[in-house]
């Protein structure tokens, strides 16, 4: 018997999840900030806690009935001290901007001067953009990256330039982390120039999350004062933000999440996590992030035999940022992005360093490989995406050209669907809202 259906009185909604169950087991994801989650965080994220409302923290609640909700959080808490070796941990940020804000007020004044990377050299808003409230609080000076070289070893951290820049303007705090930077990140030398000029030292891990937890990439944890992140990139579980940090600082960080920025916190969500701190401490998840670094390194090498330059000369991570100047002078990362949707390719366009175009038109593009590993797949067809990528922007305004493409991503995904439904599948509540009828394929294997 199948369980009935809780959406068949909401036709238009549970239309709008098929279709959008449909799309992701159809096409290529290749937003480096994505990926599948599993069916157990789907079930978690959809449950009954989403009734609870459970202002404060554990044992200290401003709510009755928290007892459940109490072991839930404290559950995640221990779960997520234990991945990263951590002493104290905040699941309750609904997001990575509200992680990172929460950790500006817990540890400046308004006005106080912070050292983080720009937004167009691989920054992240929160990172002290003027159009973002910590830009309008807080005074941010930017560091960036060395320039490109045509052997590839430019567009890296310029830590010369980070140390020069924190002994002029002695910042009360350092950020190192970044939302488009293919490169991996050594917390070692962000200590010793915070140390240097007494400063705090906050690493923003939200991308590289779950290659650290897989072992992947090094740990800032016990290395940086406070680590930031968010749960749903390659750590692969629901969407929201958590921040881990030393002991002494636990008290400051969970007062500026609660009450300092946010309300009740989602606890639906907070046992999603729970569930996915679990799943990244299997030996499985370190197989895992080791495949998604390996399937990235293949998709850059054929991208740059596809004719792309890419920003750094190729990846350590999970990213491949392409720099489409020298590919297509008249080609923007707007159009490119929009080309690539219609073949099937879901990716986003990015601001590469220096980009002469502003940030909503931009001159690259950011592919990721979390999502797809998910999904199952290795370097072959990392390779075919490389191809697909590389035709469907050779002949951008050609729709035949497109058709084919769209129709060898079908044929791939095919082979590679995220869940283990049908892709016309009736409802996608049936994967979220127990009994959970679908299961999720491939899991990282890289096969
Ligand atoms: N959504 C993040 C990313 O795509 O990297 C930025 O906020």
């Amino acid at each position: 018997m199948t369980a009935p259906d809780p959406l068949a009185g909401d036709p238009e909604v549970a239309r709008l999840l098929a279709e959008e169950l449909d799309r992701q087991q159809t096409t290529l994801q290749l937003i480096a900030s994505e990926n599948f989650t599993s069916p157990a965080v789907l079930y978690a994220t959809a449950s009954v806690l989403t009734n609870k409302y459970a202002e404060g923290y554990p044992g200290r609640r401003y709510y009755g009935g928290n007892a459940i909700v109490d072991a839930v959080e404290n559950l995640a808490r221990q779960r997520a001290c234990s991945l990263f070796g951590a002493e104290h941990a905040n699941v309750q940020p609904h997001a990575g901007a509200n992680a990172n804000l929460a950790v500006y007020m817990a540890l400046l004044d308004p006005g106080d001067t912070v050292l983080a990377m720009r937004l167009d050299q691989g920054g992240h808003l929160s990172h002290g953009s003027p159009v973002s409230i910590t830009g309008k609080t807080y005074r941010f000076v930017a560091y960036g990256v060395t320039p490109a070289a045509a052997d590839g070893t430019g567009e890296r951290i310029d830590l010369d330039q980070v140390a020069d820049i924190a002994r002029r303007e002695r910042p009360k705090l350092i950020v190192a982390g970044t939302t488009s930077y293919a490169r991996i990140i050594d917390p070692a030398p962000f200590r010793q120039i915070a140390d240097e000029v007494g400063a705090l030292f906050m690493f923003d891990a939200a991308h590289p999350a779950g290659l650290i937890a897989g072992g992947a990439h090094p740990s800032p944890v016990g290395i940086a004062d406070v680590v930031t992140f968010t749960t749903h990139k390659t750590l692969r579980g629901p969407r929201g933000g958590a921040i881990v940090c030393r002991a002494d600082l636990a008290k400051a960080v969970d007062a500026a999440v609660f009450p300092g920025l946010q309300g009740g916190p989602l606890e639906h969500v907070i046992a999603a996590k729970a569930v996915a701190f679990a799943e990244a401490a299997q030996p499985a998840f370190r197989t895992y992030a080791a495949d998604v670094v390996a399937n990235a390194r293949v998709l850059a090498e054929g991208l740059a035999g596809e004719g792309f330059r890419l920003v750094s000369g190729g990846t350590e991570n999970h990213q491949v940022i392409i720099d489409l100047r020298t590919f297509d002078a008249d080609l923007t990362g707007q159009s490119a992005q929009e080309v690539l949707d219609r073949a099937g390719i879901t990716c986003n366009r990015n601001q590469i360093p220096d980009d002469p175009r502003s940030p909503f038109v931009t001159s690259g593009l950011r592919l990721g490989t979390a999502a797809e590993t998910t999904a199952g797949m290795g370097p072959a067809q990392m390779t075919a995406i490389a191809r697909l990528v590389g035709t469907a922007l050779r002949a951008p305004d050609d729709a035949g050209v497109r058709a084919e493409v769209r129709e060898e991503v079908q044929a791939l995904c095919a082979k590679f669907p995220p869940y283990d439904v049908p892709a016309t599948a009736a409802s996608p509540a049936t994967l979220s809202v127990g009994p959970v009828a679908g299961s999720r394929k491939g899991a990282g294997t890289g096969g």
